[in-house]
This record gives structure tokens, C-alpha cells and sequence, in this order.
């Protein structure tokens, strides 16, 4: 099904709504198919309650700056010490990869690290990299059963990724992942601030 974009307009965290049963917090949300939903809000990711939220991470997994920074700080120290344990037994989490872990004190259940790729031109391999953390995010989500996940812009802050060039692979990403999933059915984007809602918005809105 293409998404129906002639919906209802209702303010900053209400959009687009379709179809009304999927959306109950209002945000953007565009039907890719009967039961998958993609999903804009505005806000910090560390409160989302869908069943994971994604960490743009570093490669070591250690807690950095960032949305990083936040989500360890909101998770408390035993995400810190589940990220050690990891690292310590699968080695680097190499770049367009994905883990999982526990929530610790984070409404979500889970944190999915991935590692998305540090901008360097954007003839490096950038777009498939960043492509590759979004895929790799889903799929490790899928695996696990959960049903929602929330995703920060991936690559944008410190890694440079610019947001307008990032949000449109991330869409595309998206959209091709989602319908494939077995389990996860909704993917909620979690922009930090208006002009990344508003960049999300138009590319969302674009078929
Ligand atoms: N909720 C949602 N989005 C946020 C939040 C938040 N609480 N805080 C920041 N953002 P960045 P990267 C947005 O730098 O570029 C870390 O040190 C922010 O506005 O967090 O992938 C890691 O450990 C930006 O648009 O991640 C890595 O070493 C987006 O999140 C490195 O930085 C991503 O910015 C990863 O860099």
C-alpha cells in the first residue's frame, strides 16, 4: 500500500494520522502497509515506551556524547557494564551493524547499538553504511520478537552526517526494512529538535 498522505492535519506531535488505531500518540505516522507504521515525534528518545530505542553508539560501546550520552545517563550504570560485558565477548561492534541489550532504568526494554558511519563527503560508502545501521537495528529487533522501535538520526551530531542527505536514507531504509519484518510493525523517528522534525516531515511526506 503507498502511503495515504492526504490525512489529518493536527499540530506539532499530530500530523498525519493513519490508520487511527496505530497512532495513538499522534505523531506523524505514514501506513506502509495494513499493520507497519512509520512515525514522527519530536522529543528526547530516552522517554520513548516503544520496545527499543536505538543508540547512535560507538564501535567500543562505550557510554560518549550525544544521544549516547543521554540514553546511558537515563539507562543508569548497568547499560554501561551490559555494554562492557558485550564488547568484551564479541569484540567491535563493526560500523552499519547492531546489538542488543537491556533497557536498565529506560522505559524501553531494550537499546539497539548501532554503529552508523562518520561522514566524510559522502563517497565513502556513507549512504549503504548508514542504510546498514537502520536495516541491522530492525533486524535485530525482528529477532528478538519486539514490535516498535524509536530511532534517533543516526550519523547527524558528532559523526557529521548531514541531517537532510542522512533523513532520506534513513526513510528509504526504512521503508524497504520494515515491510520484510516479521515481528517489529511500527518504527517511531525521533527527531531532537524542530528543524529535524521539519526535514523529517517533508521527506516522509515525499513518495
Ligand atoms: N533524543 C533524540 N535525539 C537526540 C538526543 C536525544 N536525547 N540527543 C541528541 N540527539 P549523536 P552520531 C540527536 O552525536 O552523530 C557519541 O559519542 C542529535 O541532535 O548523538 O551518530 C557516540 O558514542 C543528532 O541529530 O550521534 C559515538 O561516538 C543525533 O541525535 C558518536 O557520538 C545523533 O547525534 C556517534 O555520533
Amino acid at each position: 500500500m503507498q502511503p495515504d498522505l492526504s490525512l489529518r492535519r493536527e499540530g506539532k506531535r499530530g500530523i498525519y494520522v493513519f490508520p487511527s488505531h496505530a497512532c495513538m500518540n499522534a505523531p506523524i505516522c505514514i501506513a506502509l502497509a495494513p499493520d507497519k507504521t512509520i512515525e514522527l515525534v519530536q522529543g528526547d528518545i530516552t522517554r520513548e515506551t516503544t520496545d527499543a530505542i536505538v543508540n547512535a553508539a560507538n564501535s567500543e560501546l562505550l557510554p560518549g556524547g550525544g544521544v549516547c550520552g543521554a540514553i546511558h545517563r537515563a539507562a543508569g550504570p548497568s547499560l554501561a557494564e551490559e555494554c562492557r560485558k558485550l564488547r568484551a565477548e564479541r569484540g567491535r561492534v563493526a560500523t552499519g551493524q547492531a546489538v542488543a541489550t537491556s533497557g536498565g532504568r529506560l522505559p524501553a526494554r531494550y537499546v539497539i547499538h548501532t554503529v552508523g558511519p562518520v561522514w566524510s563527503g559522502g563517497s565513502s560508502g556513507e549512504p549503504e553504511a548508514l542504510a546498514s545501521a537502520y536495516r541491522e537495528s530492525i533486524r535485530v529487533a525482528d529477532e528478538l520478537g519486539l514490535k516498535s522501535i524509536a530511532f534517533p538520526a543516526i550519523s547527524t551530531g558528532i559523526f557529521g552526517y548531514p541531517l537532510a542527505d542522512a533523513s532520506q536514507v534513513a526513510v528509504r531504509a526504512v521503508r524497504e526494512a520494515l515491510p520484510r519484518a516479521k515481528n517489529v510493525n511500527t518504527v517511531r523517528f525521533v527527531a531532537f529538535d524542530d528543524a529535524a522534525f521539519q526535514t523529517y516531515s517533508q521527506v516522509l511526506n515525499t513518495r
